[in-house]
Parts: structure tokens; sequence; C-alpha cells
């Protein structure tokens, strides 16, 4: 590390200027920190702290007032590229002036940082091939860890990372029309919650499995040192499986399904094994008690895991099947049960007014797997109505399915698909893709975000852009879409006003305070690893964000705290969409 920049920390962790004399024992006293170059790193340089692929674009951005940049070898500080910083740009998002570093001419894989100037150096990262392959194996290792009703371990890379099997027992709250214990042991923990909720487990399932589909090729080799892996399936396959087990058990012999199984209300900050509310299979509370939103998701899912999983265990692909076309009957007779928390239920309420998307994505996936034409005409006679969603990207998240009904449709390559609807959705998507491409390459930072889209949960919007230009590359491939892919992905990695890493424990600047129970129960100094932080959140739902000053512009309504369930929330949906990025990313 170059002394003025340890003279700078220390000014700048002391506050006040120190005589040399002072320094120079620091540097006898702390040789630590010499070692560990990146603790001097400013804020004011914004990188991804994973890396770049060798062979794409490769740009920072600075925001404090510069004109020249290198980037340097990590170990030996050797500069391999020099550039000019960009003229500043003003983003009204951030309040930051913006200036661009680009090395993308730098061709030379390794471990780097960049220097600027007066200002400082940033966070190391790596240029490479595959770059992103860690970050998806920790990613998907998050899922393992929200996994319910069994003991979790991450092993000797993460020692201590464990609990015992959690939420063994079960009943039917009165909501549900039922009595008695219903255990449905299994599914993933929603969120920093110990919920399962069937429409979020909808959207984070089919996501993982649309990655599976999509990027299969790429991930069928990838092991993810779960329970499961070399039994034949791929571990990806294998994780998500885990979760659709616990969604069957949330079908009713009719073929409707509950929509949640949760405590009354939420437990504690405890581990998951001490949470020892009853877990409460939960209803609408009025007959037929299934929601329809919570059963067409799961015949959507169901369908998709009859065709993926064919290959590896046809029962489990016929059951998921059967359990599909049941559900999809049962939401024919009852196309309009909404839920909304029944009297004394405080937990996460999914609720959605509207449950004709969940319908067009569940018929799109049955026609696809099945060519049936009850299903193709449901599609073809409701389709256009959701047609316009693909003009407001990224347009799908958990109350909003159409655009995976609308996708699923146009990928399909099963005989006899309506040529006028296939190319109305590739036309629109690949239409706005370009918008999309047009307007991030304008951002002062390169993301998607607008203004608007600074809601709860919303770096899982910045994926959600990735995941729409990447079903528009699937289209028609054009390295447009998948840079502008990438450039969400950065954002999420550490390019951002924060200079913050939203993945637990990937990156040197990662955040470190995830509303998480596993990790707020004070086991353990870090946070459980791979998961994504919910993101700025300009409606301030929780006191944390309330407090902060009034006139923040959106994208700084963040904090790195525990209390913050509004602004730093782990969740699954958000977790599959990154998922998705970088599984389209791996070589
Ligand atoms: O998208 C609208 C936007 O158009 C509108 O202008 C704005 C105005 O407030 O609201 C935006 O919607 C917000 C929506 O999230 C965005 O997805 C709602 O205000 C907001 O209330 C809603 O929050 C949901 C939150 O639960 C509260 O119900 C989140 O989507 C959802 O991800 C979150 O999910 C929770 C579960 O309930 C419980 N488990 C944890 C999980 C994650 O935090
Ligand atoms: O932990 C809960 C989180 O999963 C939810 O997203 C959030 C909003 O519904 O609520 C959190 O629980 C808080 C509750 O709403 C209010 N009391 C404090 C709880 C956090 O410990
Ligand atoms: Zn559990």
């Amino acid at each position: 590390m170059p002394g003025s920049l340890f003279l700078a920390l220390i000014h700048a962790r002391s506050g006040r200027k120190l005589p040399i004399a002072a320094v120079l024992a620091g540097l006898l006293i702390f040789p630590a920190v010499l070692a560990v170059g990146a603790e001097s790193a400013t804020l004011a340089i914004k990188v991804d702290q994973v890396g770049y692929p060798l062979d794409g674009p490769k740009v920072v951005f600075v925001s404090a007032p510069a004109e020249t940049f290198q980037v340097r070898r990590s170990s030996g500080n050797a500069v391999v590229f020099q550039g000019k910083l960009a003229p500043p740009q003003a983003d009204p998002n951030t309040g930051d002036q913006v200036q661009t570093a680009d090395f993308s001419g730098l061709r030379q894989a390794g471990t780097y940082y960049i220097e600027v100037p007066g200002v400082g150096r940033s966070w190391n990262f790596t240029v490479g091939k595959n770059v992103f392959q860690r970050t998806y194996y920790l990613a998907m290792r998050g899922f393992y860890g929200q996994r319910c009703g069994t003991a979790v371990d991450l092993g000797t890379e993460f020692p201590g990372y464990s609990h015992p099997a959690c939420h063994l027992h079960g009943e039917f709250h009165p909501s549900s029309g039922a009595k008695g214990p219903r255990d449905n042991i299994g599914g993933w923990h929603d969120a920093g919650d110990y919920g399962r909720y069937m429409v979020n487990s909808g959207i984070a399932t089919g996501t993982l499995l649309w990655a599976w589909e999509i990027y299969g090729e790429k991930l069928k080799n990838i092991s993810l040192e779960i329970p499961e892996t070399g039994n034949g399936t791929p571990d990806i396959l294998n994780e998500a499986r885990w979760n659709l087990e616990w969604m069957l058990k949330m079908q009713d012999g009719d073929g409707g399904a509950w929509h949640k199984q949760t405590s009354t209300h939420f437990s504690g900050f405890v581990a998951p094994e001490a949470d020892t509310l009853p877990s409460e299979v939960i209803g609408t509370g009025a007959a037929p008690w299934k929601s329809t939103c919570a059963t067409a998701d799961l015949a959507a899912v169901g369908a998709i895991a009859a065709r993926v999983y064919k290959p590896f265990d046809p029962n489990f692909a016929a059951r998921a099947l059967e359990a599909a076309r049941r559900a999809w009957a049962w939401t024919a007779q009852h196309p309009d049960v909404t839920f909304r928390n029944p009297p004394g239920i405080s937990t996460g309420e999914y609720g959605d007014a509207n449950c004709k998307d969940e319908r067009v994505w569940a018929a799109a996936e049955l026609g696809r797997t099945t060519g049936e034409a009850a299903y193709n005409d449901f599609f073809l006679n409701h389709y256009a109505e959701f047609l316009p969603t693909l003009d407001s990207p990224p347009a799908e998240n958990w109350s909003s399915v159409a655009p995976m009904g609308l996708w699923t449709y146009a990928l399909s390559t099963s005989k006899g698909a309506d040529a006028k609807a296939v190319a109305a959705i590739r036309d629109r998507t690949l239409t706005t893709a370009r918008a999309v491409v047009e307007r991030t390459r304008g951002n002062p930072y390169h993301v998607s975000l607008r203004a608007k889209d600074y809601v709860w949960g919303s770096n899982g919007v910045a994926a959600g852009y990735g995941i729409y230009l990447l079903i528009a590359n699937v289209f028609q491939p054009d390295q447009g879409f998948v840079d502008t892919a990438r450039d969400n992905l950065h954002y999420l990695l550490g390019r951002n006003t924060f200079s913050l890493s939203w993945v637990t424990q990937v990156g040197e600047n990662p955040f470190q305070h995830p509303h998480h129970r596993p990790s707020g129960d004070g086991k353990q100094d870090k946070p459980w690893p791979g998961l994504l932080s919910g993101g700025p959140n300009a409606d301030r739902q929780d006191a944390v964000l309330a407090a902060l000053p009034k006139d923040l512009p959106p994208a700084k309504v963040y904090a790195d705290r525990l209390a913050s369930y509004a602004s730093n929330e782990i969740a699954i949906n958000w977790q599959a969409s990154l998922v998705f990025l970088l599984a389209g990313e791996l070589q």
C-alpha cells in the first residue's frame, strides 16, 4: 500500500492530522494493515468486487472529482493500464457526480485494483474467465442454507454455519378449513423470517427451473456440495426439488393449494430450531380455503418440473404433472379467490388482487409440457391483454407473472404454436430490451433502475431487468443485451453509490447486517454467505428507513442494518433472480 494512502487512512479514521512520528509508529505497530491493502479502499471508486470477464467491457465509476486512473496489480502494484476519466455526469437517483473509467482494453487475467490520483484506491477485483462461478456456487448454496425441516451445515469452508432440523411440527390453522396436525416438513425459509409462502415459492422455484432450462449445459456439472450431490441429478435441480416437494404438500385433496405455512406472527430473532411457534397451514378463512394465485403458481412450476425432471426421475416428473393438472382444474373452478391475511395472522401476505396472470403462466407452462389444446386455448384467449406488461420492464415479480407465461409460450418448441402470438411476444420483448439497453447506457451508473424502481426488493428489480435482457437474448442474440444484463449484476456486486457488494461474504466490502434470523442470532461474526440484500427502498416501510434524512435521493434510501427489513432483508425470489443472472454469465 502506498504510504500516502496509509496517511490518508489514518487521517480519515482519526479525524485529525497526526504527527509523522505517530504514523511511523502506527506502521510498526499495525503491520497487518499493510498486508490487507484494500482496507484503505475509498468508497468513491465503485467496482464490481467480484470482477470482469476477460473479453467484455470493463468499466468502473468514480464519484469524486479527478482526471486520470490506473489499473494496478494487487500484488506488487504494477500499473497495467491507465486512462482518463470521462467528464462527470450528474445522477439524480443518487445525487452523485459520476465519472467513468473504462479499461475494456485490458485483456490480461489477474487481480487488480483501480487507483485514482487524488482520490485513492478501490477494492480488489479479478479479471478472468468465468469470474462469476464462485458467486453462482455461493448464491445457490444460499438456498441450501434456507432449507427448513432438515439439519443444514455449510461444511468446513464455513464452520459453524449450521443448524439442526427446524419446524418439524405443523398444524392446520382454522383459516385453512381443516383441523389437526399437518407437518408439511420441508421447503425453504422465505427470507429473513421462517415462513414458507406458496406465491413466493412459485416465482423463486420457477426462476431456478428456467435457469436450468436455458443454461442447463453450463450448470449440469456444477457441484453444490449438498446432501444429494452425486445422485445423478444436477445439483440445481436437486436444490429446487427440496422446495418443490414442500409445494406439493401444500396441495389439498381437491387440487387447491393453501397460501402459506407460517407461525401466526413473526418469531423473534432466534435460530431456526429455536423458533417453537407452531407452524400453521394458513388459508383464506372461508370456503374454498385455498387461493387461486397459490394454486396457479403450483400448476405453473409443477408443469415446468414435469419436463425438467423427466430425464432424471420420471416418477417425480409424473407426480409433478399430475399435481399441476389438478391445480389447474381447481383454478378453473375458482378463478378469483384472492388472499388477505385472515384475523390473527400477521406474517407476510403476498396478497395479490389479480390471479389471472398466474393462470396465464400456468396455462402456458402446461401447454408447453403437454401440448394439449385446452391449455393452449386458454392461453390464446387471454394472452393479448397481458402483452402490455412487456412494455414495463422488468415486468415480472412475485405478483406479476404474466411475462413468464408469455415467454414460455414463445420459447416452446411444441408444435402448433400460434405464429401471431409468438411474433407479438418476441417483437415486444426485443423492442423493450433495446430501449432498456439504451437507457442503461445513458444512466451514469449503467444500471437499468429508474427512480420509481427503488421499491421493496429493488435489487431484485435490478436483477429482473437482467433476466428480461437475457430472455430477449434467447429470442435474438445481441451482445448489447448480454452486456447490459451484466451491468445490472455489476451494480449488485459493488458498482453502486455505496461501493457495497449486496451479496454476503462476496467481495471485499459486502453488506454485513442482513435482516435474516440465522445471521442475526449472534452465533457468527459474519452473515450466512451468498445472500442478496433487498436493496434501496424509497417507500421507506420500516423505522430505520423512515428515520433517514428526508431529502435522500431514492437510490440512497438503504441501511445496512438488521432492523431494516424493507431495505436489507434477503429473500428467495430475488435470490433466484441473482442466480439466473449468474447462470447467464457462466462459461
Ligand atoms: O411496486 C409498487 C409501486 O408501483 C408503488 O408505486 C409503490 C408505492 O408504495 O409500491 C410498490 O409496491 C411495493 C411492493 O412491495 C414492490 O414489490 C409495496 O409498496 C410493498 O408493500 C411491497 O412489499 C412487499 C413486502 O413483503 C410487504 O408486503 C414485498 O414486495 C415483498 O417482497 C415482501 O415480502 C416479505 C414477506 O411479506 C415476508 N417474508 C419476507 C419477505 C421479504 O421482505
Ligand atoms: O422479519 C419480518 C420480515 O420477514 C418481514 O419482511 C417484515 C415485514 O413484514 O417484518 C419482519 O418482522 C418484523 C415485524 O413486521 C415488526 N416487528 C419486528 C419484526 C422484525 O423482528
Ligand atoms: Zn424451518
